[in-house]
């Protein structure tokens, strides 16, 4: 690959349209770290870091990210021969621990450089077969269960083909069943707990066995791979671990243990998009289903997850779900949508991501900058 010339990072800040629940705290407007890589023959590309404003999902955030990146990860790739894009997630890997979100920001940003250098889409780069996406939603936690029955209600009305509750201790069961009784046995609904329970709860846990969910997300802790095969053990529904799988080998370390059944997918939280090909190859040979996650991204990182929704292995409905479900205006030309039937066109007319930054609408969203170069 011709090599990088200069590395830009740039906070921006958008308030969502709704805060967003999780077990772990709330999120009313995000901080989001937006790259700008640039090479040698002056091609540009961007991407998005998906750390958080704080550490209660991963341990990175995008504070952290900005200095590991500034730091330690642009001298690794600025002004240097590169590999091809699946060998930046080693070259990153080298003597270098954690700080997946961080790499993932620059590893993806090169995978989109490629796809621009070739001039395909980066759908096809990554070996995406799909034209289009089935689309899912995320509902944080709400105020009482009525509100939540209301919220599924639409987001099935709209069209969505994955209805994901978030749960926590006290708004779990109780909170499901009306969703459940109301929306009927044909309703593709999940729960995500981020980490809320322990072994201790696990009546609770197989009282949600009753609802005829696709699957349980992420119930015990956030590194956790041994606990959750004893719960797999005892449950009927498929876990499907987020939070753990931080790279292939705990994957296989799943696989190994029985810990789930099903794995989401989020390029950021296992060090980019070659980690992530590698475990939807993975699971592919093990019959194991994985889908796309969402970290509340903005229509930059989004380009990337819908890319690599598009591969054949991403059976479920992933959590990609259209601009205006998050942002009353997104920082992408076009917006990412949804059509009625819950699916999203994978743009596969252009080189690269297949969107434009609308860079005036960034920088007068911009907090802080910085042009990293060699
Ligand atoms: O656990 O999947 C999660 C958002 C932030 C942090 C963790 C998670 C989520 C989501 C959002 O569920 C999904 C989306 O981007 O729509
Ligand atoms: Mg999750």
């Amino acid at each position: 690959m011709t090599p990088l010339r200069t590395i830009t990072l740039r906070e921006i800040e958008m308030p969502l349209r709704e805060p967003f629940r999780i077990s772990s705290g709330t999120t009313t407007h995000r901080r989001i770290l937006l790259l700008q890589l640039t090479d040698a023959d002056g091609l540009t590309v961007w991407s998005e870091c998906v750390a958080g404003e704080r550490p209660n999902y991963a341990p990175e955030t995008i504070d952290t990210a900005w200095v590991v990146l500034e730091r330690y990860v642009a001298g690794r790739v600025l002004g240097v021969p590169l590999p091809d894009p699946d060998g930046i997630a080693p070259l990153l890997a080298r003597d270098f621990r954690g700080h997946n979100m961080a790499k993932a920001a620059v590893e993806m940003g090169l995978w989109g450089l490629e796809s621009l250098r070739r001039g395909i889409p980066l759908a096809r780069l990554l070996g995406g077969e799909r034209e289009r996406i089935e689309v899912g939603v995320s509902i944080g936690i709400q105020e009482d269960p009525g509100a939540l029955v209301e919220k599924a209600r639409k987001h099935l009305a709209e069209g969505y083909r994955k209805i994901k509750m978030k749960v926590e201790p006290g708004a779990d069961v109780s909170w499901v069943r009306p969703v459940r009784q109301a929306l009927g046995p044909e309703a593709p609904l999940m729960v995500d707990a981020n980490n809320a329970y322990t072994l201790e709860d696990a009546e609770v846990l197989l009282g949600l066995d009753d609802l005829d969910l696709l699957m349980i997300e992420q119930p015990l802790a956030w590194d956790d791979i041994v606990q959750h095969a004893e719960l797999q053990r005892r449950l009927r529904t498929p876990i499907c671990l987020d939070e753990s799988i931080t790279g292939l080998d705990r994957a296989r370390d799943m696989v190994a243990l029985g810990s789930g059944r099903i794995i989401n997918i989020k390029p950021g939280r296992v060090g980019g998009l070659g980690p992530s090909l590698a475990i939807h190859d993975f699971c592919r040979h093990h019959n194991i289903p994985v889908w796309c996650g969402g970290m509340l991204e903005s229509g930059v990182g989004r380009a990337y997850n819908v890319a690599l929704a598009s591969l054949p292995g991403f059976t479920i409905p992933g959590d990609i779900s259209p601009s205006r479900r998050y942002w009353d205006r997104d920082v992408v030309d076009p917006e990412w949508t949804m059509d009625p039937e819950g699916t999203m066109g994978v743009p596969l007319d252009r080189p690269g991501l297949g969107v434009e930054v609308d860079l005036d609408r960034v920088e007068a969203l911009t907090v802080r900058s910085l042009i990293l170069s060699t």
